[in-house]
């Protein structure tokens, strides 16, 4: 393991004003996300779409580290540029997901674990000589009735763990990402209990695995109230919340904290970004996005499938990674999206 080489790489992942783009969905969320759009579920137009992502040169002021799926890393833009050495030229540190998706838990009804450490060392090794220098592997927690269980919380943070030594031994940055779903009728309070629990054992197996806290990025979800809940928190209470409970749980040795949007509206994440930014100056660690959904769906709606849209479609992407990177200065207002449109 490179200590100083993981260290580089998570620096450059969460630098100042730069955050992550998540662009590493799997076929069955892909398809479902073209299929709303009558989009084709087709390997070539995933191509166009990712490439349409990644046109503008300027996403590399305010995007640190791209996450790509398994497809992504073997493919070429449309101009023939393999996607990794396309983002080390516009200055993002290329990124893969590495876990096989969630299943479901056994003998634990409504609940999952992620799978994928199986030959994980070998596909860790072949995503390095690809270009990758991080990983990402995403773990599911449900809140409902009675759930989750301890079971459960025990059983995803010890796969991450597991996952994140294989990640450090090969030289890759782990991408820590225990989320607690925002769906369900749940109130903040147990949002911030839940989460709570499930990052602290994160921190427990993280440190029994021996993992090299300095040389991970973590990847939470914000705590909110579930999106039917009656009475959901405002923004200033996400923010408070969501810092309480990471300085109740992430030492200070961890570089960056890079959240997950999960179903946000857009401007929702970046407001909730940018509150804590405001709340937070004395912070150890740097607060920033690693978003999916917040980050993409205004772009692939402008692009909707069609090549001649991909340079207007770019521009979309652009202005939303500039309005996250204001977030993470704190220095965004809901103005600026006026002004740009
Ligand atoms: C981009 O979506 C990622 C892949 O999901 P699947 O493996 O289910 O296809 C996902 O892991 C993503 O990186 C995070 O959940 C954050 O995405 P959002 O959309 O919640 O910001």
């Amino acid at each position: 393991m490179n200590l100083q080489q993981l260290k580089d790489v998570a620096a450059a992942m969460v630098a100042p004003g730069k955050g992550i783009l998540a662009m590493d969905e799997s076929h069955p969320t892909c398809n479902k996300r073209f299929e709303k759009l009558g989009i084709p579920t087709t390997e070539d137009k995933r191509r166009e779409y990712r490439h349409m992502l990644l046109k503008a040169d300027e996403m590399g002021q305010y995007i640190g580290g791209a996450i790509l799926f398994d497809e992504t890393i073997r493919q070429t833009t449309l101009d023939g540029v393999p996607f990794a050495e396309r983002l080390q030229a516009i200055g993002i540190v290329p990124g893969i997901k590495v876990d096989a998706g969630a299943k479901a838990l056994a003998l634990h009804a409504g609940e999952k674990v992620t799978e994928g450490l199986d030959g994980l060392r070998e596909r860790l090794a072949e995503y390095y000589d690809l270009g990758a220098r991080f990983a990402k592997w995403r773990a599911v927690i449900t809140i409902g009735d009675g759930i989750p269980s301890q079971a459960c919380l025990v059983a995803n943070a010890h796969a991450l763990a597991r996952y994140a030594t294989l990640c450090q031994e090969a030289d890759l940055v782990p991408i820590v990402e225990p989320e607690v779903l925002m769906d369900g009728t749940h109130t903040i309070e147990r949002s911030y209990d839940v989460t709570h629990a499930a990052q602290a054992q994160v921190f427990e197996q993280l440190e029994e695995q021996g993992v090299a806290l300095e040389g991970m990025v973590l990847k939470p979800n914000m705590v909110v109230s579930g999106y039917e809940c009656p009475e959901r928190a405002d923004v200033h209470r996400v923010a408070e919340q969501t810092i309480r409970c990471l300085k109740s749980t992430v030492p200070p040795q961890v570089p960056g904290i890079a959240f997950l949007s999960g179903g946000q509206t857009d401007e929702e994440a970046t407001e909730h970004l940018n509150a804590m930014n405001a709340l937070g100056a004395d912070l150890p660690w740097r607060l920033t996005f690693s978003y999916g959904r917040a980050l993409q769906q205004a772009a692939m709606q402008a692009w909707n499938g069609d090549a001649a849209n991909i340079a207007r479609a770019a521009k979309v992407i652009l202005h939303r990674a500039r309005m996250n990177g204001a977030a993470t200065r704190g220095e965004y207002s809901p103005e600026m999206e006026r002004a740009a449109a």
